[in-house]
């Protein structure tokens, strides 16, 4: 898809000018009024590329015409079951950032996101069908990539994404709620994919033999990094658990990482999930639902600047043994997301938005294709964190 075009401009689908024929838009005025815009609001576009929340942009007027001015977000209920945990932690989150981030002498406003309570002081508004829907302060100048335009970028990545896992360091991970409990372990996902296998409600598995061969062949891979974590030698953090590039916005005038967003799940993670998968994700040659497999690639220089950014900030609180599952962690992430692509096609793409019928098992060969050469380059991922350690 051209997640470009998606993510900047979308057709205007709420105006307190004029009517928009032929949308039912009912519950996104609502939450307009929660929030408390009301007829300030000039008008609302589609935003984003996400494929779990629905994503809007705000209009709001201002100096020069209208500008956008806040996100609003209709929080997927079918993937989050306990939104008012998932706001909780993300309220809690962002005002530990904006301490961290005020005592490193930056700027809180534009290096995390600040979320806005209703007018009746909720932190998210829930509308007449049970639907939640949040909101928070649009950053100006900032860009968000769906593929690494300039290696630069890459790099910045690693860097934000390293420096974000250091300001959470002290963040009490009690306080956090487990949004989506088991979301990074593998061998339950493989267990998943297991039983939707054995389902096949759709009679899809027959259209994905060598896809599903590929996953069952992999089954012993799918606990090494589990199995680490529940014999206490790879200690739980407070990580993001979904560190894809365009869940990072740039400074457009610098080009430096600037606020890492989407923090829905945000829960005690393995550190080696956060960096597997930034490189799943950014260390590939075509978008995640190319279809011409050969353009997708991994990417090992990719890969480096990546750790190279990661590392900086990291490789003085990281343990050893963590620092030696990072390339575990790019294989491991890029194959579950593929079993989840898998298994999400073959129940029905009940989870992830789809644009046509194979659109998720689209995404899971690219994803396999992916594993194939972190596979076949696994010396020399591992040579290289190496080379960044010392
Ligand atoms: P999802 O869970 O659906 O991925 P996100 O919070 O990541 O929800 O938002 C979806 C997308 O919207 C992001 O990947 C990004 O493309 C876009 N987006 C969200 N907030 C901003 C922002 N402040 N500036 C630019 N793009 C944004
Ligand atoms: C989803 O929400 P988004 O688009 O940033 C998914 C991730 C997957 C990713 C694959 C909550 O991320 O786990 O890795 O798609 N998020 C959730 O692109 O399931
Ligand atoms: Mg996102």
């Amino acid at each position: 898809i051209g997640s470009r075009e998606k993510v900047e401009a979308g057709e205007v689908i709420f105006s307190t000018r004029r009517k928009i024929d032929g949308v039912d838009n009912r519950n996104l005025e609502d939450a307009i009024y929660a929030f408390g815009f009301g007829n300030r609001c000039s008008y609302v576009k589609p935003f984003g590329a996400g494929h779990i929340n629905e994503t809007y942009a705000v209009y709001m007027p201002g100096e020069d015409g209208d500008e956008l001015s806040y996100v609003l977000q209709r929080v997927n209920s079918n993937v989050f079951k306990d939104p008012a945990g998932v706001m909780e932690n993300i309220f809690g989150v962002t005002e530990y950032l904006r301490n961290e981030i005020r005592q490193e002498g930056g700027n809180p406003d534009r290096e995390t996101l600040s979320y806005i309570k209703t007018k009746s002081g909720c932190n998210y508004f829930e509308d007449g069908e049970g639907e939640p829907w949040r909101c928070y302060n649009f950053i100006p100048d900032s860009v968000c990539y769906q593929l690494v335009e300039e290696p630069e970028q890459f790099y910045q990545s690693g860097s934000s994404f390293g420096h974000f896992l250091k300001q959470l360091g002290n963040y009490p991970a009690s306080r956090l709620h487990e949004t989506i409990p088991d979301f990074h372990n593998t061998v339950k996902r493989f267990e998943a994919f297991q039983v939707a296998l054995k389902r096949d409600l759709k009679n899809r598995a027959v259209t994905c033999k060598p896809e599903i061969r590929f996953v069952l062949d992999r089954e012993a891979d799918c606990g090494v990094l589990v199995t680490k974590q529940e014999d206490g030698r790879l200690p739980l953090r407070v990580t993001h658990n979904d560190t894809k590039l365009n869940n990072i916005l740039f400074d457009a005038k610098t080009g430096k990482g600037l606020c890492i967003i989407d923090l829905d799940t945000i829960m005690p993670g393995l550190a080696a999930n956060d960096f597997g998968d930034s490189i799943r994700f950014g260390a590939a040659t075509a978008a995640e639902d190319e279809r011409n497999l050969d353009l997708m690639h991994f990417d090992l220089n990719l890969y480096e600047l990546y750790v190279k950014g990661y590392l900086e900030e990291t490789k003085d609180v990281l343990t050893e043994e963590e620092i030696k599952s990072l390339p575990w962690g790019a294989r491991l992430m890029t194959l579950e997301c593929g079993i989840r692509f898998l298994t999400d096609y073959l129940q029905g793409d009940t989870y992830f938005k789809t644009e046509y019928p194979e659109h998720n098992l689209v995404r899971a060969r690219t994803q396999f294709r992916l594993v194939d050469e972190m596979e076949q380059n696994f010396d020399k991922m591992q040579e290289i964190i190496q080379k960044y350690t010392k």
